[in-house]
């Protein structure tokens, strides 16, 4: 093991005892990064890697809003502001009850690297709240965007920090939220976030494009594997925006999603999760915020619901974990291994724990990281943001083309990085490895940053 990388993991788990997550992103991408800085010694001597594990900002603000009976809340809000060597902050924001500065700082190092990967001109950044959407009246969700974005307006712009949508923010939450920026700064500055609908500067695309990304960067590897999608059945979890693109995509290229899970357990569908009014029950089991994957098995009488379980128990020839951060623990990667599958392809934000990672890569299956898979999302946002700035707006298949092309340069640059590192084809290490080296020549190149 690399002791400059060794000794700034140590610190960070000194420092940042209190942030589980962001520590296990940093032990995973600071690892996988060795070969490189074996050979750059240079960047022990400027302090390189320390500079990329401290957020370039941090805002954490109160948020107060009022619900249906007039009773007052109070929720944090987060911005961080992690990473702008190579464009304006750039990365999702999240309404959970699980949101804490741990949670937004791995997700804003991961995007750091994820938004290099697209090959677009993104920094990384995260923002969310701990505020629960599920439940809430459509006033009181828009009175807590306007709430939270009343703080939030202050750092962000088009050339600064462009927000978007993630877990509990979508289309509506974007708009809302969008439209008190634009009340606010007196400026019509669309630019300003992603994900917005199509009659004020959305992209076509945009809601479709981190599922559609994940299973185009799937076909690339069953391509490089000399196999094909046609016919392979997938376990996914979620039903969620990630999850609903994935299962149009796969049925639309001849594999078949067979589950999908919530909270309270997952939906078995022998017959698949293939046909238009399935997918279309899935966006109204999203809106409808009751966050029960029971109702598609209430809904469609092929699919078998089981309560209180995980669907990575379920037989498959692709496993693909569509929910949240560490959701496949080493319980499941054992179910996983022991199925037979070839093909683990995290979509969710660093859905795996580090050990389950190594057991699965270990145990031979070809494992496609998630700041690669799913990084379809925001490279639509970045071409989101160049339509805004050209007031122009592109047809679908312009859309479409541009972000296949994007995931299939994502899958070539990364297993072309871990070949010229002597790793095979570890798409694992090559993502972090392609990710980091541009976001690193650009500090470089900018002095002390
Ligand atoms: O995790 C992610 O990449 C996102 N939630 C999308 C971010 C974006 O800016 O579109």
């Amino acid at each position: 093991m690399n002791a400059y990388i060794e000794e700034v993991i140590e610190k960070v788990r000194k420092k940042d005892s209190h942030e589980p997550e962001f520590i296990q992103t940093v032990e995973e991408v600071l690892r996988s990064l060795e070969p490189v800085i074996d050979k750059h010694p240079e960047y022990q001597k400027m302090s390189l890697l320390e500079r990329m594990i401290e957020p370039e900002r941090v805002i954490e603000f109160r948020v107060t809003w009022a619900d249906d009976n007039g009773k007052t809340h109070v929720n944090r809000g987060y911005r961080v502001q992690f990473n702008s060597a190579i464009g304006p902050y750039k990365g999702g924001i999240r309404f959970a009850t699980h949101v804490n500065l741990s949670v937004m700082k791995f997700l804003g190092f991961e995007q750091t690297f994820k938004n290099s990967l697209t090959s677009l001109p993104m920094g990384g950044g995260k923002g969310g709240s701990d505020f629960d959407p599920n439940g809430r009246s459509d006033g009181e969700i828009m009175r807590f965007c306007q709430a939270f974005m009343t703080e939030l307006y202050r750092h962000i712009g088009p050339n600064t920090d462009v927000p978007a949508g993630d877990i509990g923010v979508g289309a509506r939450e974007v708009g809302y939220m969008f439209g008190q920026y634009k009340r606010i700064r007196g400026n019509y500055e669309n630019g300003v976030l992603t994900g917005k609908g199509r009659s004020f500067g959305g992209s076509v695309i945009r809601p479709e494009a981190t599922g559609f990304g994940a299973v185009y960067y799937l076909n690339e590897v069953l391509k490089h594997q000399k196999d094909t999608i046609k016919g392979k059945t997938i376990v996914i979890s979620g039903f969620g925006n990630v999850a609903w693109g994935v299962a149009q995509k796969a049925s639309e290229l001849g594999a078949k999603v067979v589950t999908l899970a919530g909270p309270d357990g997952y939906c078995y569908d022998p017959e698949g999760i293939s046909t238009k009014e399935k997918h279309d029950y899935m966006v109204e089991m999203r809106i409808s915020g009751r966050n029960r994957a029971q109702d598609y098995a209430d809904r469609f009488p092929s699919a078998k619901f089981f309560p209180g379980k995980k669907p990575w128990e379920q037989k498959a020839d692709i496993y693909m974990p569509c929910a949240f951060q560490n959701e496949v623990g080493m319980a499941d990667a054992e179910s996983i291994v022991a199925s037979g599958a070839k093909y683990y392809i995290e979509v969710a934000n660093m859905p795996t724990t580090n050990e389950a990672l190594y057991y699965i890569m270990n145990k031979g299956l070809v494992v496609g990281p998630s700041k690669a898979v799913n990084a379809g999302g925001v490279a639509v946002s970045g071409l989101e943001m160049s339509q805004n700035s050209l007031r122009l707006s592109w047809s679908e298949q312009e859309v479409d083309e541009r972000l296949l092309t994007i995931m299939v340069n994502i899958h070539k640059e990364s297993a072309k990085a871990a070949e010229e590192c002597g790793l095979g084809y570890n798409l694992v290490a090559g993502a972090n490895i392609a990710g980091f080296k541009k976001v690193a020549d650009a500090m470089i190149a900018q002095g002390l940053v």
